[in-house]
């Protein structure tokens, strides 16, 4: 697990980083405030943070309340480090939004022991996303955090006044894959549908699975002549790559797509927006299946 040294004196963040590697962790550094919050913003920034308290500048407490005016619901364990004693300095420092404290200069075993606490809380919460955000089949996007992307999705579009595409797919006829194959072998199909998905995709393109055997897709910065040749690849990719059950075995599927290019003037609204594209993956189906409609 990645760990976050913010410290302006180079011997205590050396001497930190030692012991962080000599446990398993991996030491990332910092000097001050700034370059904290900075390290921050990265998509796989670290969780567990050791903030020394007096620095030049931002001190440990206002970067500890600044990180938590964040609002982009990210977890971070903050371990405050300092020379201060007593009551008063664990309680503005816990207040400030630390979640624990230690004096300065460290004892090993205690800095061992809090930051293993620390470690424990990290993975529990990212425990709790994967959960509360990933398809427990699939492992892509959840309705829920699909939603959400969605609705970023249009706020960032509107701001930046760019635009992006957004493909519903429908896997045709699934009930006779159930009812041919069993309930497992519709499982595999739905997970070698997101497979197909994820590597036609690009890495930021986001895929959720909005129902039993429906799937969204947001495709950022795409228009509607791009979002077609995306779906095309993957309408015929579903189509000729079968999903292999045993080596004798193999489940032929097709996919109904629909497809919408936003648009502030025409989609008032999240909702409307979709309408769009599902009525599209409507007309699909209703004109034979295995197509593309926009
Ligand atoms: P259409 O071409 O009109 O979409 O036909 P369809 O049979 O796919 O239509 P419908 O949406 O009515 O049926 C979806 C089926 O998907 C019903 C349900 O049995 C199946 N299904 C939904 N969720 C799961 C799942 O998690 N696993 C499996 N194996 N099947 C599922
Ligand atoms: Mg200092
Ligand atoms: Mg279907
Ligand atoms: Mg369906």
């Amino acid at each position: 697990m990645d760990v976050l040294i913010v410290d302006d004196d180079a011997i205590t963040r050396l001497a930190l980083c030692t012991a962080l590697e000599e446990w398993g962790f991996v030491p990332i550094v910092a000097e001050n405030g700034d370059q904290a919050l900075q390290k921050l913003e990265a998509e796989t920034a670290p969780h567990l943070l050791i903030i020394d308290w007096s620095m030049p500048g931002m001190s440990g407490p206002e970067l500890c309340k600044s990180i938590r005016k964040r609002d982009d619901g990210q977890f971070f364990y903050i371990l405050m480090l300092t020379g201060k004693e007593g009551n008063e300095a664990i309680v503005e420092a816990m207040e400030a939004g630390a979640d624990d404290f230690l004096n300065k200069p460290f004892d090993h075993r205690v800095l061992k022991v809090r930051t293993a606490a620390g470690s424990r809380i990290v993975r529990l919460e990212q425990t709790l996303n994967q959960l509360a955000s990933r398809d427990a089949l699939t492992q892509c996007w959840n309705r829920r955090m699909i939603d959400e992307l969605f609705a970023n999705s249009i706020a960032e579009s509107t701001r930046k006044q760019t635009t992006f595409s957004l493909m519903i797919l429908d896997i045709d006829h699934f009930k006779k894959v159930n009812d041919t194959y069993g309930h497992a072998g519709g499982d595999m199909a739905l997970k070698h549908i997101v497979n197909i998905l994820n590597t036609n995709l690009r890495e930021y393109d986001q895929v959720g699975r909005y129902g039993g055997e429906e799937f969204v897709v947001l495709l950022p910065a795409t228009d509607q002549n791009e979002a077609w040749g995306v779906a095309e690849r993957i309408r015929s990719a579903i189509q000729f790559q079968p999903t292999r059950i045993s080596d004798d075995v193999k489940i032929d599927l097709t996919v109904s797509i629909g497809l919408a290019q936003f648009d502030r003037r025409q989609d008032a609204n999240q909702s409307a927006f979709f309408e769009r594209a599902d009525k599209a993956l409507y007309n699909a189906k209703q004109s034979g299946r295995n197509r593309i409609v926009s």
